[in-house]
């Protein structure tokens, strides 16, 4: 009966802080009140029908409970179950059998990449996916590189592999980045180049695993000559594929899906033959350039592409190189005209490859994102060329600066000490560490990346230099690049070994430098700083349905 009141005055509204206090030892009183109720009299007082609902609410609780840790316990089971599913797309890490593609994922892409391991079985190349974190926790090496490396060696020995499609952009797979003597005092004469050829070039001669650091000082394949003379092949690297790479530039699920899809697309395409026989030729109006590399794609054209549907881009934006002209106007006018201008030669080179271009070469400066006062990176998005994908040699500087360049870039070291870079300043005292394999901070997307995962348009294969690429060497690999695929070589990594190796066949470097010069070293380095972006068992005549 005296629970009324309180009640009452629990809820009448404003209730002052006095109030509470007054129920609060009301409240107090109530208890003791019913509690003595019940130890005295034992009857059905309104007391123990509270504590009997209180019960029931308890009751009520701890099977709410029960449920809510039933359904937590299935969801848990069930993301076990998915995440087991997902194990299953990734293959043993031990090799068994003959194998003729490997490909290596971050664990998180490899249920993507299960439909292109299904087409490549499907169409005679027997394919596997192994996970990067599977082969960290099964390898021996200094670092994520060269337990990559170690695992490569085991699946060529093993299953005689011959290809291996590397599935990360730089913030996702590991980087080799060599050392190379480049004199630059605040970079303490160092630099570091990302280079793929590392993962082809697994033996020695001997047949043994060749770790790239034959002096075993922890810096891998070392050239010197610009500043410090003696070997120039520090690191006694051989140099020749034993396998073919080729890196995939991706960062997300949705870049890995379209990749994928474009590969499928580009090997199933029956309509291949009406376009592939179309080649663009593209090169500099710079006239300290233009006469080398227009004579460049003549010879190309003449010698190796007579039986093609070749067009040659040479007469683009003739006037912007000419001094004279460029005198008329001031730097404003001038860069206005040229915005405008490439605006054009864009039009005119997507137009092309919208109808249908098998492969494309340019050559002439070049930057991450630019062929220059000829193309950016911004007009791929216009592309229609869906169906029409095109394959596409770059042998300007730096379009597939898909990774930092350190010292010089800022970037994070084996320590993980980030660097702000010579570039921004930083001077070096001492030899700069070696950079981490994985650059998850410092990660530029190229043209590279633009044109094979960006979008579905665009391109299914990019060859381009992840730094400065130097004249008359860059050449040389445009007729080589050529040459590859009129001699038969099916497959883009294919194409990119034949590169590599037909380069060092022509090219004659010293085993020692008597007297610094840069460019003996620049000549040497010229492959490794060739990247193929793309799956390198791409076959460019497609499969037969
Ligand atoms: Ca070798
Ligand atoms: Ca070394
Ligand atoms: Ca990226
Ligand atoms: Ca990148």
């Amino acid at each position: 009966m005296f629970f009324i009141p309180f009640y009452a005055l629990n809820e009448a509204k404003g209730m002052s802080i006095k109030m509470n206090k007054l129920h609060s030892f009301f409240t107090k009183l109530l208890i003791f009140l019913a509690l003595a109720t019940v130890l005295l009299s034992g009857c059905d007082a309104p007391a123990i029908e509270t504590s009997q609902e209180q019960i029931l609410e308890e009751d009520e609780k701890l099977k709410e409970e029960a449920l809510e840790k039933e359904k937590l316990d299935k969801e848990l089971m069930e993301a076990q179950q998915a995440k087991e599913t997902i194990n299953t797309s990734a293959d043993t890490i031990k090799p068994e059998g003959s194998c003729d593609l490997i490909i290596i994922t971050p664990f998180e892409f490899a249920a993507l990449l299960m439909p292109l391991k299904d087409h490549k079985n499907n169409t005679g190349i027997v394919t596997k996916i192994i996970t990067l974190e599977d082969i960290y926790s099964n390898y021996q090496g200094r670092d994520e590189a060269e337990k990559v490396k170690y695992c490569l060696a085991d699946y060529k020995k093993a299953s005689n592999i011959k290809y291996a499609m590397l599935v990360g952009d730089s913030d996702k797979f590991p980087i080799r980045f060599t050392k190379t003597d480049r004199a630059t005092e605040a970079a303490y004469d160092t630099a570091f180049y990302g280079t793929d050829l590392y993962y082809a070039d697994l033996f020695k001669p001997d047949g043994s695993f060749d770790d790239w650091d034959s002096n075993k000082n922890d810096f891998f394949g070392e050239l010197a000559g610009e500043s410090i003379t003696g070997p120039l092949n520090v690191d006694k690297v051989d140099l020749t594929p034993d396998i073919a790479v080729g890196r995939t530039p991706v960062s997300t699920a949705d870049e890995v899906e379209r990749y994928v899809r474009k590969i499928i697309a580009y090997e199933q395409d029956n309509t291949k033959s009406s376009y592939m026989d179309n080649v663009l030729l593209i090169s500099t109006q710079d006239p300290s350039l233009s006469e080398l590399f227009c004579a460049n794609q003549n010879e190309v054209a003449a010698k190796l592409l007579k039986d093609k549907n070749i067009t040659k881009l040479y007469d683009l934006d003739k006037e912007f190189f000419n001094s004279e002209w460029t005198q008329k106007y001031s730097k404003e006018e001038y860069e206005k005209i040229i915005t405008g201008k490439v605006k054009e030669n864009a039009a005119i080179i997507n137009d092309y490859l919208d109808k249908g271009i098998g492969f494309v070469s340019y050559m002439g400066h070049g930057n991450m994102d630019v062929w220059a006062n000829i193309y950016t990176s911004e007009f791929v998005s216009s592309l229609n060329n869906l169906n029409r994908l095109t394959v596409i040699f770059t042998g300007g500087c730096g379009t597939a600066e898909f990774a930092t360049l350190p010292p010089y870039s800022a970037y994070t070291d084996i320590n993980g000490v980030y660097h702000q870079g010579t570039n921004n300043d930083e001077i070096f005292t001492q030899t700069p560490q070696q950079p981490a394999c994985i650059q998850q901070e410092n990660n530029p997307d190229s043209m590279a990346e633009v044109f094979t995962v960006y979008y579905d348009v665009g391109a299914v294969g990019y060859f381009g230099f992840i730094t400065g690429s130097q004249s008359g060497f860059n050449s040389t690999l445009n007729y080589c690049f050529f040459e590859a695929i009129v001699n038969g070589h099916p497959a883009l990594g294919d194409i990119w070994a034949y590169m590599v190796e037909k380069y060092y066949e022509t090219q004659n470097f010293p085993e020692m430098v008597s007297t610094p010069d840069w460019t003996l070293v620049a000549g040497f380095h010229q492959p490794w700083k060739l990247f193929l972006f793309g799956d390198p068992s791409l076959r460019i005549n497609g499969v037969k349905k």
